[in-house]
Parts: C-alpha cells; structure tokens; sequence
C-alpha cells in the first residue's frame, strides 16, 4: 500500500519474524513460501485483545484462515496503522463485519459485530434493538441489510464502528 516508511517495514518483518525465527528466514530475495499459523499472529501483543482479532486475520489472509505471508501481514498493518485513509480502513471494516463474506452486512452479521465492539456486555434483547436501530438509520434502499454505500452512511454517524480499527506500529 506504501502507507508504511521504511523503518516501520522493517520493523514489521522483525516482529513477523520473531514469532517464528525457525520458519521465516532472514532473506526474502527466494520469495519463500512461508506462513505463519493464525495462533501466533493471534497472539499479538498489538492484536490479543481485540475483539475482531480473528476476523481481521481471517481477512488479510490469503488463506482465509488467518494464517499470513509476511505480505499479508504487511498488508494487515498498513491498514489498520493510524496513516492508513479513513476509506481504506472503511472498505476493510466493511469485510470484516460481514461475517458470512456475502458482501453484504445482514442483521446476523451485525449482531456478531455490536456483541464484539460491546464485549459482549449488552443483553440479547439490546443488542437486537441496536442492530433494528442501525439498519433502520443506514439501510437507504431498505431491502433490510448494509451494502457498502449503506455501511459508508452508518460509519458517518456512528464513527465508533471503525475505532477497533486503529492499532499502533
Ligand atoms: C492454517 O494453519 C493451521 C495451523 O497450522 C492448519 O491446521 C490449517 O490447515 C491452515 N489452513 C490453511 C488453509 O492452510
Ligand atoms: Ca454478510
Ligand atoms: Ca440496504
């Protein structure tokens, strides 16, 4: 994305490589076919209490399960980096929170999100009057789910919903 200086690339690769030091080598030159298994990228000190944790992994993955090429993780960090433009950390929340990756943001989707960003502190029946209350205020072509041109809308008024999204580097 080249949102990241030189010194915070390298600075990644250490860190990528420090969780592994047997698997990922010192020289990237032979474009190894290295992963790391989501577990250790899980176990972040900048990830491990993030409720989204999985999911963002699980969406930077090439693989679908979190585990990362040193690329993915790049890609992971220049995203959710403090530089990284509002509408690209938007495009990847929007991923993120369509569990069921049907490219929409349906009501079971939604909940999933509201009972993560609240920690799970809210009742059934608040997180389900959330849920109504938000579909109700951004669904604008109100066939009862979030497109992103919705999803773009509710963020708008509801900024709190890209907060988790800010990690620093
Ligand atoms: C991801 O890593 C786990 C643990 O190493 C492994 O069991 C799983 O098969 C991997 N998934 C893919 C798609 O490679
Ligand atoms: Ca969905
Ligand atoms: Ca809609």
């Amino acid at each position: 994305f080249g949102l990241i200086s030189f010194p915070s690339l390298s600075r990644l690769f250490y860190r990528y490589r420090d969780l592994a030091p047997q698997l990922v080598p010192l020289s990237y030159i032979d474009k190894p076919d290295v992963k790391l298994p989501y577990e250790l990228i899980g176990s972040m000190a900048e990830l491990k209490d993030n409720p989204f944790r999985q999911r963002i992994a699980e969406v930077f993955s090439e693989d679908g399960e979190g585990n990362m090429t040193l690329d993915d993780f790049l890609d992971m960090f220049s995203v959710l980096s403090e530089m990284a433009p509002r509408d690209l950390k938007a495009y990847y929340a929007f991923k993120i929170y369509d569990f069921n990756n049907d490219d929409y943001i349906c009501k079971s989707d939604l909940e999933k999100t509201v009972n993560k960003l609240t920690r799970n502190e809210l009742t059934l029946e608040e997180v389900c009057l959330v849920c109504d209350k938000v579909i109700d205020e951004a669904d604008q072509d109100n066939d009862g789910r979030l497109s992103v041109e919705d999803f773009q809308h509710m963020i708008a008024r509801a900024p709190d919903f890209l907060s988790t999204f800010h990690i620093r580097i």
